[in-house]
């Protein structure tokens, strides 16, 4: 059996916070563990389509987020959620939200050179030509964790390892 908790990964646009959890959930599935994957696809066009960008809308969105995970915890789901979630205060509001353990924060670290280089959208590149208003890490800000359970280096780990890291953490506390 395992025990349920939210993965939290936090990180700018570009640093791999969906490619890892999409690799982590096949990781988890082949291990027989049940998962929910929350991201901007199926959350920011769904449930949150209202919101924007402006900090207060970031808020909330991620204050939704995270009442669904908790909700998605409950019902027994492993819970993966991949948003920038730029705000440190916002994040400890949903660590506060869940019980002792439940709340797993992944802090995907790169660079801003790094995602600007990979710009898988042309989102940087339209910030930089004023485009875009308030893009995380270029004109809006990005808080970094103080003191996430796991760090992965995208610009400096390969994909596996980071994916590896991450289950090893899992195995080593428990949850697997
Ligand atoms: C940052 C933005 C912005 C602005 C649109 N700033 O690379 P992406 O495209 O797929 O990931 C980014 C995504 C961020 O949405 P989140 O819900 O994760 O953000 S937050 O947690 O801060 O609420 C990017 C795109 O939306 N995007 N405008 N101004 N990213």
């Amino acid at each position: 059996g395992h025990k349920s908790a939210v993965l939290w990964f936090t990180g700018l646009s570009g640093s791999g916070k969906s490619t890892v959890s999409v690799e982590l959930e096949k990781e988890l599935y082949k291990q027989g563990v049940h998962t929910y994957r929350l991201d901007g696809d199926n959350v920011r066009h769904g449930l949150n389509k209202n919101l924007g960008f402006s900090p207060e809308d970031r808020k909330e969105n991620i204050r939704r987020i995270g009442e669904v995970a908790k909700l998605m915890v409950d019902a027994g789901l492993f819970t993966l959620t991949a948003f920038i979630s730029p705000y440190r205060e916002d994040r400890d509001a949903v660590r506060e939200l869940l019980d002792d353990g439940e709340f797993i924060e992944v802090f995907v670290k790169a660079s801003v050179e790094a995602c600007e280089a990979r710009d898988p959208k042309g989102l940087y590149k339209k910030a930089r030509a004023g485009e875009i208003k308030g893009f995380t890490g270029i004109d809006a800000p990005y808080e970094e964790p103080g003191n996430p359970e796991i760090t992965v280096e995208t610009d400096q780990q390969s994909l596996e390892e980071s994916v590896q890291q991450i289950v090893d953490y899992l195995k080593e506390n428990g949850y697997l």
